[in-house]
């Protein structure tokens, strides 16, 4: 499983000061500390406190990359924001996200194009997120026809099908289950499949319990690739034993800690 750590977000009291007070020691620990833990690739999110987030993605990709060359994901609605990050960015480059909407796809597939970075589209659109699994796969569907159409790289779109908190809407965690695995059918070749994983616990009170319970059944369903918080043992030890069951690694008595020297 491909990992982005979560942990570089303004919405984190202590992110969000370092942000504002442009204090970079602490973007840099927390950089690394996920690194360390096992992240593929670091997300990076001005948060809402920002108020000026087209100069602040930009300190934060430069803050970052003086520490690290791990792919870059660059986390924000507003296609401004990315464009900016984009700008500066050296290493690889995620672009978090798009959504199904033609006036978010137009500017975005181009930009994923001209940057040759990987894209991850959201299955929601401006009429709000969708209730049903078949209204997941229609917004699937329209951005993987998009990106075919404009030549981008199919391998290379990350769909997401969007998770709600367990507690508000636990009546739609199977369809949200069944939607990673229809995501990988829909085409040939197939896209990848995305989750914003701490979404699911938001609100609970056994918030790693339920990640991890959650992280182990979508790697079921063919998940490829989360944002979570890789700080959390216990959550990257289930993380790599669902893939052991999955035969996705040799077993060895000592997995997990051959899995951490890799
Ligand atoms: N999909 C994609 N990108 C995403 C998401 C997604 N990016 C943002 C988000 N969702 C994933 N990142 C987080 C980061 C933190 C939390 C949830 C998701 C979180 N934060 C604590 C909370 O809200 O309780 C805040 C704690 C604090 O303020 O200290 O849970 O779905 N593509």
């Amino acid at each position: 499983m491909f990992i982005i750590g979560e942990l570089i977000n303004g919405m984190y009291k202590d992110i969000g000061e370092a942000i504002k007070k442009k204090d970079k020691s602490i973007i840099e620990k927390c950089a690394l500390a996920q690194i360390k833990s096992g992240a593929d690739a670091l997300d990076l999110n001005c948060g809402p406190v920002s108020k000026e987030p087209i100069y602040d993605i930009q300190w934060l990709v430069e803050t970052v990359q003086a520490v690290t060359d791990k792919p870059l994901a660059l986390d924000s609605s507003k296609p401004k924001v990315i464009e900016s990050g984009l700008k500066v960015i050296k290493n690889k480059a995620i672009i978090n996200s798009t959504t199904a909407d033609l006036e978010k796809l137009e500017i975005l597939v181009p930009l994923a194009k001209q940057y040759q970075t990987k894209l991850i589209g959201l299955t929601i659109s401006s009429k709000g997120i969708p209730q049903t699994k078949e209204q997941r796969l229609e917004l699937a569907a329209t951005i993987v026809a998009y990106c075919s159409e404009g030549g981008f790289a199919i391998e290379d779109l990350y769909l997401d099908p969007i998770i709600l908190p367990v507690n508000v809407a636990q009546a739609q965690m199977r369809d949200i289950l069944e939607s990673i695995h229809e995501f990988k059918i829909i085409s040939d070749p197939s896209p990848k499949t995305f989750v914003g994983l701490s979404n699911v616990s938001q609100g609970t009170k056994v918030r790693s319990l339920i990640n991890r319970t959650f992280i182990t059944m979508a790697a079921a369903f063919r998940l490829d690739a989360a944002i979570l918080d890789p700080l959390d043992r216990d959550l990257i030890d289930a993380l790599i034993t669902a893939e052991l069951i999955l035969n996705k690694q040799i077993y060895c008595d000592s997995y997990l800690e051959a899995y951490r020297r890799k």
